[in-house]
């Protein structure tokens, strides 16, 4: 198997970019997909586009995919304190979402006081190594959504993290959501006002996570996030 890459960027200001795991002979038909998505993003115009392929040695560690909460009838609010969030952990987190950073990654905090627990600093904690695998007989209306599911799915697979909130950073995407294992994904409309590239990633843990080993896993381990029908 090997992973692949892309990332496009204006003026060193990240764009867009995508990833997945795929068999050799996929290879030349990801390239043109992920070729495709990088050049024609509403964020802008690309000045750099880098497309990586790397071969994975290790198996594919297999995950459930979340199920998809589309009308839910829970508030952000509700949901963070239904998942033992504190509401000082809410305000810190959207701080994040919310800060002058563009972070590519997510940023990890404490479910109990909102103190900021991984040392990436602007830069962010990247979920990478995965790929995403259909069996329901419905799809995903979009990619956008599936590679949203992928992530949040690697990233509530541990048992310490209570629930991980996201906000997109495109200009004109407003929907995001809240996931948790326990009660899979929420989808929430109207995050942040349109024409901004505010946006971002925070995953409230319990602080007995053992934080590096999380890391490892997240950006190391090869998953493949699997879509049953429910
Ligand atoms: N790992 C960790 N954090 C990431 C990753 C990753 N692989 N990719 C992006 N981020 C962080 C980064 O801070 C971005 O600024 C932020 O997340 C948002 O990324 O309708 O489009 O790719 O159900 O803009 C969710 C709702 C859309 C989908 C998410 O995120 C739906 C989205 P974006
Ligand atoms: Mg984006």
């Amino acid at each position: 198997m090997y992973s692949v890459k892309m990332r496009a960027h204006q003026d060193g200001v990240h764009i867009s970019g995508a990833e997945t795991i795929c068999e050799a002979q996929t290879i030349p038909a990801v390239l043109q997909t992920f070729f495709d998505k990088g050049f024609q993003h509403e964020n802008g115009a690309v000045d750099f586009l880098n497309l990586k392929i790397e071969k994975i040695a290790d198996p594919l560690y297999p995950l459930e995919a979340l199920p998809i909460i589309e009308n839910t009838p829970h508030t952000l609010e509700a949901l963070c304190e239904m998942h033992g969030i504190t509401k000082e952990a809410l305000d810190k987190g959207m701080g994040y979402i919310f800060d002058d950073t563009q972070y590519r990654g997510a940023v990890i905090v404490s479910a109990q006081t909102g103190k900021r627990l991984d040392r990436s600093g602007t830069k962010g904690v990247r979920v990478t190594h995965f790929c995403f695998e259909d069996h329901a007989h419905t799809p995903l209306v979009s990619t956008r959504i599936q590679d949203a599911l992928t992530i949040a799915t690697c990233i509530t697979a541990f048992a310490q993290v209570k629930g991980e909130l996201c906000v997109s950073d495109d200009l004109y995407y407003t929907t995001g959501y809240f996931a948790s294992a326990q009660c899979g994904y929420h989808r929430i409309h109207h995050l942040k006002p349109v024409g901004t590239r505010d946006g971002g990633r925070v995953i409230f843990v319990d602080e007995t996570l053992q934080i590096d080993d999380y890391i490892a896993f997240l950006q190391q381990q090869p998953k493949q996030v699997i879509r049953h029908e429910r």
